[in-house]
């Protein structure tokens, strides 16, 4: 090899080894494979007591040691939502159980009002990915039958869904939503119109979030609600935050996933006024508030665990000075109790809602800049996040909400999305890069990996 060629070539494959490892992981890191086993033998406590006090449920109630179904009967939601975590986690036995309780047990023709984005998020996407991880055709059957189901909500005036669907009549309910709901839904429709050739999924979920991002307001926010039979906002208020955080995250994700270049432009034209207007400057920290759309005028200083999603999309999204700074934010809000409130108002670092729900937020956005940056630091972040979360949420029979960060009060809650995000997102942080190759995956809004196997 020629002398002048030789340095280089040597850059391209530290390079590629460096994108790979991200986080100097490796085969070869004793601490980093010590921490990735105690977040699976913690995730086993959150899951065999789910066995055992509420298996075929939707949910555990970890505290009375009883079950809870949404809707008075079960859609499986933790089973279906866990099962690509246990698959990752080679928990061989515990998936295959999980699986045969899918196939046998679960039925979409039920008389009841599903919320169309939690289902479709949760359910439609853990069956989607657990298809691809799997290749059992009866799981994709059963996403396809759910989607069926399903796409009576866009039956709407705007093609904006409504809220909610009753799973067997289709009837419709529920006019006001939010960007959130109108659109984190193409990921999993589009999926599913890939992996069954049926278009109608993608074109549905497409418009819904088209006709959000057209109304617009002439800055480029949206707001926090709308009506899908008027197309009116009900809210002007914007924020980052829940009701409209996913909706920033699929704009993106969507072209990555999709290559769909609609919505790499709607990124763009949505994200500079993302950073003008909610974007705020407090003691040289970077936050993201709220704005109201229409004028741009500040109305609320608050932060919170949802917002915590948000350095993990600006680094997948190339913006990584930001989301550096961002996480340096969460984390302080994280160790101001040792645990992350609902909400606070970053100027005055107050909380103004003091209940933790497990939420993955932060974590996930640890694994991203963690990947993005190969810095040490998020491991270390990480496994402060991981060690606090197990000493003040780690219950006898699972893992528990906090009702309050200050007291640390427990809640008997535990939400499917604490299996199917918060562990898995702490386990991926940790584990040897070749457990899920990064580059090669989606994650829905729920941690679900979507492949482009098409
Ligand atoms: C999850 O259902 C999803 O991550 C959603 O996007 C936001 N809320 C919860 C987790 O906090």
């Amino acid at each position: 090899m020629p002398d002048r060629i030789a340095p280089i070539v040597f850059l391209f494959a530290a390079l590629a080894a460096f994108g790979t490892h991200g986080c100097s992981k490796s085969r070869q890191d004793q601490h980093a494979q010590e921490l990735a086993a105690r977040v699976r033998t913690e995730f086993l406590h959150a899951w065999n007591n789910y066995e055992r006090y509420a298996w075929g449920h939707d949910a555990l109630r970890p505290l009375s040691k009883t079950a809870r179904d949404w809707y008075g009967q079960s859609l499986l939601m933790t089973p279906v939502d866990a099962l690509d975590t246990l698959i990752l986690m080679h928990l061989d036995a515990e998936a295959e159980r999980t699986r045969s309780l899918i196939v046998s047990n679960l039925s979409f023709d039920r008389d009841i009002y599903a919320k169309n984005f939690e289902v479709t998020i949760r359910l439609l996407g853990g069956l989607l990915s657990s298809y691809q991880f799997t290749g059992d055709k009866r799981l994709l059957s059963l996403a396809e039958d759910l989607g069926n189901r399903l796409l009576p909500v866009f039956n709407s005036p705007t093609g904006l869904p409504y809220v909610y669907v009753n799973l067997r009549t289709g009837q419709t309910r529920g006019p006001v939503t939010n960007p959130a709901e109108t659109g984190t839904l193409l990921l999993e429709f589009g999926t599913l119109s890939k992996l069954t050739g049926r278009p109608v999924f993608y074109e549905k979920a497409k418009r819904a979030l088209v006709e959000t991002f057209k109304r617009r307001s002439s800055l480029g926010l949206v707001g926090e609600s709308i009506n899908v039979e008027t197309g009116a906002w009900t809210s002007t208020d914007s924020h980052i935050s829940g009701g409209i955080d996913s909706y920033y995250e699929y704009l993106w994700k969507c072209w990555l996933l999709f290559g769909d270049t609609d919505c790499r432009e709607m990124w763009e034209a949505s994200i500079p006024a993302v950073n003008k207007y909610l974007a705020d400057e407090v003691r040289r920290e970077l936050w993201y508030g709220h704005a109201d759309m229409q004028t741009g005028k500040r109305t609320n200083t608050t932060y919170g665990a949802l917002d915590a999603f948000f350095p993990g999309l600006l680094a997948l999204s190339g913006d990584v000075s930001r989301a550096r700074r961002l996480q340096t934010s969460s984390f302080k809000v994280w160790n101001l109790h040792g645990i992350e409130p609902e909400t606070l108002d970053y100027k005055t670092m107050r909380v103004v809602a003091g209940s933790y729900h497990l939420r993955p937020e932060i974590v996930e956005s640890t694994y991203y800049l963690c990947h993005y940056t190969s810095d040490p630091e998020y491991q270390r972040m990480g496994e402060k996040i991981f060690g606090d979360f197990v000493k003040y949420c780690r219950a006898e029979a699972g893992y528990a909400a906090l009702a309050d960060v200050v007291t640390k009060q427990q809640l008997d809650e535990m939400e499917s999305f604490a299996l199917a995000e918060t562990f898995k997102y702490f386990y991926l942080l940790f584990a040897p890069p070749e457990t899920l190759q990064f580059d090669k995956v989606i994650f829905n809004t729920e941690a679900h990996p979507l492949k482009r196997t098409w």
